[in-house]
Formats: structure tokens, sequence, C-alpha cells
């Protein structure tokens, strides 16, 4: 496989999506396996010299859980005025002990831990623009004034933050790649396989992480 810059490129970041309690098997929001990420990840996290990792993290209250809008509950979709949002359990409450990185997660090189989700009106699946499509985290200045311009994208979950995040990072005009044996996935409704799609037509790379082994 041809790598448009390898892992060990000082052009190239691992970003590292959401791998906090609540979405672990038996939190508030559990991905199926999601646990079982983190000793692949740990081994690409040495691979890269620029690790970026992201923390899903609400006000309570937020906008996004289905707790805010009664009468409904969770994994239904309601309209808000920047489109449509699926309502979730509470989960990555700001502080809270669910909200907390695995502590197992060994990325101690990791310079940016960027939080997302602050907005108590405004869901942020991307780690570089809110659900809005218009409020800006500050991720895409981060990476540019770093001169990154691939990405490796992992963590969880693969159809909602790590799709968007990449999505996104590929309209940004970063090369991006997903490392599909170290994400997870919810499922929603089909939402993996629509995920696959959108992130394809972006260009975003679909890669296993034995391609990064000798890379
Ligand atoms: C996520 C749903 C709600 C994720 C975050 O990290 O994929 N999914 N908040
Ligand atoms: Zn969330």
């Amino acid at each position: 496989m041809n790598l448009t810059h390898s892992p060990g490129d000082r052009r190239s970041a691992l970003l590292v999506i959401d791998m906090q309690y609540d979405f672990m098997p038996g939190g508030a929001l559990a991905v199926a396996d999601g646990d079982a990420l983190v000793p692949l990840i740990n081994r690409l996290g040495r691979q890269f010299a620029r690790v970026i990792v992201t923390q899903d993290w609400h006000p309570a209250g937020h906008i996004s859980f289905a707790d805010s809008h009664p009468g409904h509950v969770p994994f239904q979709t309601i309209t808000l005025p920047y489109g449509p949002q699926t309502l979730w359990p509470v989960h990555c409450v700001q502080g809270s002990d669910g909200a907390q990185l695995h502590e197992a997660l060994e990325l101690p090189h990791a310079q940016l831990i960027l939080r997302k989700g602050c907005n108590p009106a405004i869901d942020s699946y991307s780690a570089f623009l809110e659900a809005d499509r218009t409020t800006r985290t500050g991720l895409s200045g981060y990476l540019r004034e770093h001169g990154i311009e691939t990405l490796y994208v992992v963590g969880l979950a693969l159809d909602f933050c790590v799709a968007w995040s990449a999505q996104d990072a590929a309209r940004e005009g970063f090369n991006t790649y997903v490392i599909e044996d170290a994400c997870r996935a919810i499922d929603l409704n089909g939402s993996l396989q629509a995920a696959w799609q959108a992130m394809g037509e972006l260009g975003v790379q679909r890669i296993q992480s034995q391609q990064l082994q000798h890379a």
C-alpha cells in the first residue's frame, strides 16, 4: 500500500477518537468490543510522533440527550434548528467517570486532548466542526500550524464520531485514512454502511492496521 505519508513522517498524525468509559462495554452508550481496541491503539500510537486525542465532553442537560426532550427516548431522531439529531442516553458528562479516557490508554506523548460537544445547544460528532456545520473547534488550525497533512483516524464510534471527523478532515484537505480494525461501530439503522459510503465519496481511505506495520 502506498501511503501518502507514513506514520513516522512528521507530516502525519494519529487522531484517537473518544476512547472513554461511556463508550466501553458497561458504559452509558456502550460500543460492543470498544475496550478491545486499547492495546492496538497503544501500539499504533508508538508509531506516530504526533498524537491527538478527543473526548466527547457534554454539559449536563445537553441537547443530544433524550432526557432533555420530554416524551422522547434514546436512539430516536428529532429535528433541531441545525438539522436532524439522534437522541442518546446521557453520556460523557463533563468531569464524570464515564467521560474519562480508558485508563489503559497509553499515549503519553499525545500533545493535544481536544474536547468537543461542549456547547449545550449543539452536538459535535466531528473533531473539526460542530453539528451546526459552522462552529469550528480549532483543530484544523492546530494541524496546519504543525505542518500536518495526513491523518490516521481510530477509535469510537466508527459510524458517528470517527466517520464525521474523517469526512471533515478530508473536506479540510487532509489526506485521511481510517484504520478499520482500530475502530468499532454502534451501527444504528444502517449507519455503518452509510458512513463508509459517505467517507468513500470524500476520498477517505479505508485501511487495516497491518498495512502500517512496516510503513
Ligand atoms: C458519539 C454518539 C454521541 C461517538 C458521541 O463518540 O461516536 N456517538 N456522542
Ligand atoms: Zn456525545
